[in-house]
């Protein structure tokens, strides 16, 4: 399982910046409009401190975390929708990803150009908004008049969520924002809408003070509410990012930040896919895995490995705190701290999982 959030936004406003500062994947990170036509792809550890004291209590020969793909996608520009500026291809690789991180030009720079005159992040965001927004709406009214020939149940209810999903878009709402249930987006979400995936907004600040927040940053904060907003300084963290160790936490220690504003960010990133961690331990081998939150034990099994999905018995399920005080499985099973569990059993953020199976 692949997931992934791509980096939305005009162009020149941090994006490859950011990826940069985030993975070793070097995008070229230049001041000039389109420099990233292909989209580049990060793959990025998940930051995760429950992992990191299982490995501190256990020392396993080898500890593998769970990642995130990050794909930065090139710069939308008004009339994205119609094929402006690579339009079309830009809007094809937002429909391959999971979320939305869209990243906003909260910084002044004059030295940095910017498509649409000067620093204005409201406006940014409504210009990509509205570009999304009439992507969908294209695709929906499309649909909608195939469908109202189709004289079939499935058709009949495609018809009906389609007609709700072109009134929402019509009065400048998202799709995501419109209450659909499960079933209903499911019934149309092959066309895989861009305003129907989650999103969160990163603003991209010069701040060098982190303890106060910049009135650019305020102004996303009341334009997006309730969505999450996430402050960073995506050319700071890169500087961040090379520092040795001593430099890099007195540095942040100044400038107010607790943990680096990329691990900050990727956390964001992974709840906003929905997304929990559980962990096993084998062979000497420590590993996070990650799966949408509500995932069953035989599902997570499966990810595993698919034989102990096949022949999945029971699951046995300790606590992270657990592991760490009072190490493996089989000293846990001696104090009567491990459950057992069936294949209906909903896997709970800080469980450590032990599938038993048989093939
Ligand atoms: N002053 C300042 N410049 C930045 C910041 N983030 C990116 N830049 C610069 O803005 C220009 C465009 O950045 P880039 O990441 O290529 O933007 P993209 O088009 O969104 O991918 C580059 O010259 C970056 O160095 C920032 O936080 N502050
Ligand atoms: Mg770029």
């Amino acid at each position: 399982m692949s997931l992934s959030v791509g980096l939305v936004g005009m162009p020149n406003v941090g994006k490859s910046t950011l990826l940069n500062a985030l993975s070793n994947a070097r995008a070229e990170a230049a001041n000039y409009p389109f420099c990233t036509i292909d989209k580049n792809v990060g793959v990025v550890e998940v930051p995760d401190d429950s992992l990191l004291r299982l490995r501190d209590a256990l020392q396993p020969k080898e500890c593998v975390a769970s990642t995130i793909q990050i794909i930065d996608i090139a710069g939308l520009v008004r009339g994205a929708s119609r094929g402006e500026g690579l339009g079309n291809r830009f809007l094809a690789h937002i429909r391959e990803v999971d979320a939305i991180a869209h990243v906003v030009r909260c910084f002044e720079d004059p030295e940095v150009a910017h498509v649409d005159g000067g620093v204005d992040p409201i406006r940014d965001i409504d210009v990509v908004e509205t570009e999304l927004s009439i992507a969908d709406l294209e695709s929906a009214e499309r649909t909608l008049e195939r469908e109202r020939k189709v004289h079939t149940d499935t058709a009949k209810k495609r018809v009906g969520v389609l007609e709700r999903i072109v009134e929402a878009l019509d009065a400048g709402s998202a799709i995501r924002d419109i209450g659909l249930t499960k079933d209903e987006l499911s019934l149309v979400n092959d066309h895989n809408f861009l305003t129907a995936k989650p999103v969160l907004y990163v603003a991209n600040t010069n701040s060098e003070d982190f303890r106060t927040v910049p009135p650019l940053v305020s102004a996303v904060i009341d334009r997006v509410r309730p969505a999450d907003v996430v402050v960073i300084n995506a050319r700071l963290e890169c500087e961040l990012a090379e520092l040795p160790d001593d430099d890099r936490t007195e540095l942040m220690s100044e400038i107010g930040l607790d943990v680096p504003g990329t691990v900050n960010l990727v956390r964001h990133l992974f709840n906003l896919l929905g997304l929990i961690n559980f962990y096993t331990i084998a062979n000497n081998k420590l590993q996070a895995w990650k799966i949408p939150y509500g995932t069953d034990a035989h599902t997570a099994a499966g990810m595993i490995h698919s034989d102990m999905k096949r022949g999945f018995v029971r699951a046995e399920i300790a606590k992270v705190e657990d592991v760490v005080k009072y190490g493996p499985f089989s000293e846990l099973r001696k104090r009567g701290l491990v459950r057992a569990e069936g294949r209906e059993y909903i896997i709970e953020p800080e469980d450590v999982v032990h599938i038993l199976f048989s093939v």
